[in-house]
């Protein structure tokens, strides 16, 4: 059974427990298949007011995360679990996906993992030019993103093709932003989008929800994640019903209700995803 083990350094862990306690993420826990730590970068800090973060050389706004709090807490998880590989939240990151999802929860092979690096690489030269207004916001260069996708496409192939045990290290960042020295031990710069958050707690959440739920023993019957590689995890949902037929006036399409499951699933495919919303 695979097993993924989550690491998360923040300044707010009581932000992140309520979520991740609830529902299939409990479950997932109570179950094994997932295990959840805590590390508060504030037991890190420096001095007397366990400071975290200071004010950027050169001048300008705001403060930045320090290097030591960071590596210091990186380093007391990295003795126990060397090969715990460091994922940092930042919107200068590669965009997660659900392909980014599979990969890490373990379920492509090799051959599928590269051949989506080669893709995203691709992809990647036109996303940098999606990217550019949004990291000149920033004040990032678009080499640092390029550096970005190399890493992603180098730690890609130093994945163990069985991967029974893996153990990411989430460390995220908040205030404005972060000294560039941190990115030295960092394997993955993931964003969610083309905005700005406070911190990266909630990419965080995101990244363990949608890991998760790809594992063995999380979600069951249907939508396990054998079904989900059928449909490469692109499977954006057509439209589904449940009881009452007739709400409020609006009908269940009868097709559903004609037991011709070879139509049923034409008609499906008709309604996935780019129709929608
Ligand atoms: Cl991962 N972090 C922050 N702070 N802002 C973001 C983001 C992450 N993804 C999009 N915007």
């Amino acid at each position: 059974m695979s097993k993924i083990k989550f690491t998360i350094i923040t300044l707010f862990p009581e932000a992140l427990r309520p979520y991740l306690n609830c529902s299939m993420l409990y479950k997932a826990q109570d179950r094994g298949v997932i295990a959840i730590d805590y590390l508060n970068l504030r037991d890190f800090g420096l001095g007397p007011h366990k400071s975290v973060d200071d004010t950027p050389y050169g001048g300008g706004d705001g403060m930045l995360l320090r290097c030591e709090p960071v590596f210091a807490a990186i380093e007391s998880v990295k003795n126990a679990s060397p090969d715990a590989e460091v994922i940092l939240p930042t919107p200068v990151g590669i965009t997660w996906n659900q392909s980014l999802a599979r990969q890490f929860a373990g379920i492509d092979t090799p051959a599928q993992t590269a051949a989506e690096v080669a893709s995203l690489s691709v992809s990647a030269g036109k996303a940098q030019n999606r990217l550019e207004d949004h990291s000149e916001l920033l004040g990032r260069t678009k080499s640092q993103e390029s550096i970005n996708t190399k890493v992603l496409a180098e730690n890609a192939q130093k994945q163990p093709e069985n991967c029974l045990e893996r153990h990411f290290i989430i460390l995220c960042p908040h205030y404005e932003g972060y000294d560039e020295r941190i990115l030295s031990i960092v394997d993955h710069k993931i964003s969610l989008g083309h905005y700005v958050l406070t911190g990266g707690e909630l990419a965080a959440l995101i990244i363990i929800d949608s890991v998760t739920r790809l594992l063995p023993n999380v979600l069951g019957g249907e939508h396990s994640a054998a079904v989900e590689s059928f449909s490469a995890g692109n499977n954006l949902e057509y439209p589904q019903y449940t009881k009452p037929f007739d709400f409020r006036g609006q009908k269940v399409p009868e097709i559903l209700l004609s037991g011709n499951h070879a139509a049923i699933a034409k008609w499906r495919a008709e309604h996935s995803g780019h129709s929608r919303g």
